[in-house]
């Protein structure tokens, strides 16, 4: 059987890909700016962001086009810190202490994991975009590029040796997460990050969608075939190329590339969002589609959380949409404070001892 008879027989599904518009340009060979970019990795840099942004809802394009600099990362955040005393922070956690959020939807990104050591995509000087020198890629989203990848798969493999789940460990946030899931709270957390620090802290499967995949399960990148993943794993760590054993291509990590197919667990969002009486938005851009416009499919009366650096998407905008609140700093110290005003820190701090100290046992 060949692959195209291969991908005929997968069974019918609903698909919904990931993707940056600068990406999907280059995928169609639409790009004018490539050559470019290739000169100017600064431009390239700035180009991304920008597109990137294009390819979100309508209004969230508009406002983008009208302020680019607001999405460079080395601007101002537009919006001011919070004065303290009346934060965002403080109102939902008054709301959760009354007991109307019950049904919780976290959404996470990158920055959940910076304080476990590993850096996210775009903060300048630790991103990992700002440290792409060493993998000789012509703009830095060709890491994450499908058919770069068939061509040339080193990048992403070196990449990948600095990501694959072992070497780190999770944090305060990741135990907050948990936390509320023991306290029955947590309806769903939809994750970004292919780190599996989620699972690793012990947020159980039925709680959690790793959109983007993770290093959990390998396969051939051209046809699918599954390929063990302690295989692919060895390989990887040891700079072999694992092969696929039914049609010979390159065996890649189930991380969802650029254009590939996002898992069916995905879909739960149809059902999880509408149901949500609390949204919390936690270490991402927001930059990328699909994932990023999730964000706005709550009900309109909902509270929505965002805890970053600085504002993203459409917690640029002032006013917020009403029941919006925004909490800027480092996201480690926010969580913290978060937790102390539920009255939950002690009990975040004893479980993540208690595991990590299982973990350092076995
Ligand atoms: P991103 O675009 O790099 O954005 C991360 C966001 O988190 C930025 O807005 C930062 O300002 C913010 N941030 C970073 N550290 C902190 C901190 N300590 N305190 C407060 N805010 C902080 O990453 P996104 O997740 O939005 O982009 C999606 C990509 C990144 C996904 O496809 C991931 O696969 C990919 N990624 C994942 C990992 C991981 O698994 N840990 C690491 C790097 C990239």
């Amino acid at each position: 059987m060949n692959s195209a008879d291969k991908r005929a027989q997968r069974p019918a599904v609903i698909r919904q890909t990931r993707n940056s518009r600068s990406a999907q340009q280059l995928n169609e060979g639409l790009d004018p700016g490539l050559e470019k970019r290739k000169k100017n990795p600064d431009l390239a840099r700035d180009q991304d962001l920008s597109q990137r942004i294009v390819c979100g809802p309508a209004s969230e394009a508009k406002l983008s086009q009208a302020s680019p600099a607001a999405f460079r990362p080395t601007s101002a955040p537009k919006r001011p810190p919070v004065a303290k005393g009346c934060s965002g922070l403080a109102s939902v956690a008054q709301l959760m202490r009354l007991g109307r959020c019950k049904n919780v939807v976290v959404v996470a990104g990158a920055g959940i994991s910076t304080a476990s050591g590993i850096p996210d995509f775009r903060t300048p000087g630790t991103g990992l975009y700002a440290n792409l020198d060493a993998y000789n890629i012509p703009y830095p989203e060709a890491v994450f590029n499908v058919d770069y990848f068939s061509d040339n798969p080193q990048p992403f493999f070196s990449l990948a040796k600095a990501l694959y789940p072992g070497s780190h460990r999770p944090n305060f946030i990741h135990y907050f997460i948990r936390t509320l899931h023991h306290k029955g709270l947590l309806l769903r957390m939809y994750t970004q990050n292919i780190d599996g620090l989620e699972k690793a802290c012990g947020i159980p499967d039925d709680k959690l969608v790793e959109a983007h995949g993770s290093f959990a399960t390998a396969s051939c990148h051209l046809c699918y075939t599954p390929y063990p993943p302690e295989e692919a794993k060895h390989a990887i760590m040891n700079d072999g190329v694992p092969a696929c054993t039914f049609c010979a291509a390159t065996v890649k990590p189930d991380v969802v590339f650029f254009g590939e197919d996002l898992p069916q667990k995905y879909f739960l969002h149809t059902k999880d969002f509408p149901k949500a009486d609390l949204l919390i938005i936690m270490g991402t851009s927001l930059q990328i589609e699909p994932f990023a416009s999730l964000v706005n499919t709550v009900r309109s009366t909902v509270p929505r959380l965002l805890l970053n650096r600085h504002a993203v998407g459409q917690f640029e905008r002032i006013p917020l949409r009403r029941g919006d609140h925004v909490e800027l700093g480092d996201l480690e110290n926010t969580v913290r404070a978060f937790a102390e005003m539920l009255g939950w820190k002690d009990e975040v701090e004893e479980l993540m001892k208690r595991q990590e100290q299982e973990v350092c046992s076995s």
